[in-house]
């Protein structure tokens, strides 16, 4: 061939695409859609009954639209357990993955985006009121060995339990079927553009080992290989770390800056008396909202997003609607995405009583105005009564408008230095030319 004709030939190949922009992404402390809006993450967990065979709850499509439609969430924690998907070592259970990627699906079709959360609580099924890890990740001795308290989290410290978390955490082997466990689910998962990111492991337990020490180190590891697996299905999966359970108590996380990017902290926001039954006292409110002004330090220097993957309460206990209107105002304040425990049936933490109908008074905390997408940089939100309020800076080089997302109902708004249009079920807000900052005010008529 004259080089000639190959200079032609090699002038006529047109230049390769740039690929796509990633659908989501994390900068300057938030998630940001394709548009560059800051995205804001409420919902809820769906749910608690995924921890127990069958491993799935009764959600169906209409659960879905109902959280979209009436209660004006954008996105789903949902639950997964590796027990139900390697019950046996190196054998999937494809039935539970096919199911569990059909809900995915039921909750995206509804215009939800989902994150899956591998779920444990006391290690896993071989301990009676534990759940997570299959029963062939540790010795059957400290299974026989357990002798359960009555407040769930206090087994944590049970010598049988500390023995398998101790073994899990030595074992390069176990991690890597954890690493592959998540490799054969996401795989599945990828062809739905909905399913946006996974929580590699609910409130890990530090067994002997310092919390700070392994999250430093072995956690961080294991987050490292579990976003490599998954990114090999979707190179934009957001990955929402959560440092270990000792957050819950206060305890400073230990985990490092994640070179690779995409990372969501995901740590979980409750009440300690409440949690122990006690009630909320109103007077720890301001307590809570500096927990989670800490939380949303710890993702600021860590250069990520901060979406509080669990907070929620008894809807019998004392103070119940005090305590999840805090939680609102302290997300409001750490511009930080919450997601409710849970959206299941039941006489406890439950959305729904065991009949089926919502119960008032989390529904009045949880299906609240807030600020889904923002064309700049998100300030703070608070809802006082009626009145939804909400700040940001414009950022004139995002086309696409901000969007305040709705439960059901009228609702007016009002804009400083923006305008603002309720309709169907959003308020769209675009800032006037040369806007510095734009206040936008919502009113449940
Ligand atoms: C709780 C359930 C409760 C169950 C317990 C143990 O509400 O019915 O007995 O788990 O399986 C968490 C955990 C989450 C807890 C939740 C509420 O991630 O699994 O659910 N919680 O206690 N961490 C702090 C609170």
């Amino acid at each position: 061939m004259s080089r000639l004709l190959l200079l032609l030939l090699v002038s006529c190949v047109p230049p390769p695409e740039p690929p796509p922009a990633p659908a989501f992404s994390v900068a300057r402390g938030f998630i940001r859609d394709r548009e560059g809006r800051a995205l804001i993450l409420r919902g809820a967990n769906v749910s608690g009954h995924h921890k127990q065979p069958p491993y799935l709850d009764f959600h169906a499509a209409d659960d879905f639209a109902r959280m979209r439609t009436e209660w004006g969430m954008n996105s789903v924690r949902f639950l997964v357990s590796w027990a139900g998907l390697e019950p046996v070592r190196d054998t999937y259970d494809d039935v539970y993955a096919d199911e569990v990627v059909r809900r995915v699906k039921l909750a995206t079709d509804a215009g939800l985006l989902v994150f899956v959360d591998m779920h444990q609580d006391l290690y896993g099924v071989g301990f009676a009121g534990g759940n997570g890890m299959p029963r062939w990740t540790c010795d059957e001795a400290n299974y026989a060995n357990y002798r359960p308290n009555p407040l769930w989290f206090l087994n944590y410290t049970s010598a049988p339990v500390t023995a398998c978390f101790d073994a899990f955490w030595k074992s390069r082997d176990l991690q890597g079927k954890l690493v592959a466990a998540w490799s054969h689910l996401a795989e599945r998962l990828a062809g739905n553009p909905g399913w946006i990111g996974f929580d590699p492991l609910n409130e890990p337990y530090w067994g002997s080992i310092p919390p700070d020490v392994l999250e430093a180190n072995r956690l961080a590891s294991l987050y490292r290989d579990i976003i490599a697996a998954v990114r090999v299905h979707r190179a934009d999966a957001l990955a929402f770390l959560e440092p270990t359970g000792s957050r819950n108590l206060g305890v400073p996380t230990g985990l490092p800056t994640f070179a690779e990017g995409g990372i969501v902290y995901a740590p979980h926001s409750y009440d300690g008396d409440a949690e122990q039954g006690l009630g909320f006292d109103p007077a720890r409110r301001q307590l809570l909202i500096d927990e989670v002004a800490e939380l949303r330090a710890e993702a600021d220097a860590r250069g990520a997003a901060l979406v509080l993957g669990e907070y929620g309460g008894m809807a019998a206990n004392p103070g119940i609607g005090e305590y999840m209107d805090a939680e609102y105002a302290a997300a409001g304040q750490a511009r930080a995405g919450a997601m409710y425990w849970d959206y299941s049936k039941n006489d406890g933490y439950g959305l729904l009583a065991a009949d089926g109908s919502p119960k008032p008074v989390l529904l009045a905390a949880v299906a609240r105005p807030y600020p889904e997408r923002i064309a700049g940089e998100p300030g703070a939100w608070s809802m006082d009564g009626a009145t939804f309020r909400f700040t940001f800076t414009p950022d004139f080089t995002v086309k696409a408008p901000t969007l305040i997302a709705l439960p059901a109902g009228t609702f007016t708004a009002t804009c400083e230095t923006c305008t603002a249009t309720v309709q169907g079920g959003q308020v769209e807000v675009v800032a006037a030319a040369g806007a510095q900052s734009c206040s936008v005010t919502v009113t449940r008529e």
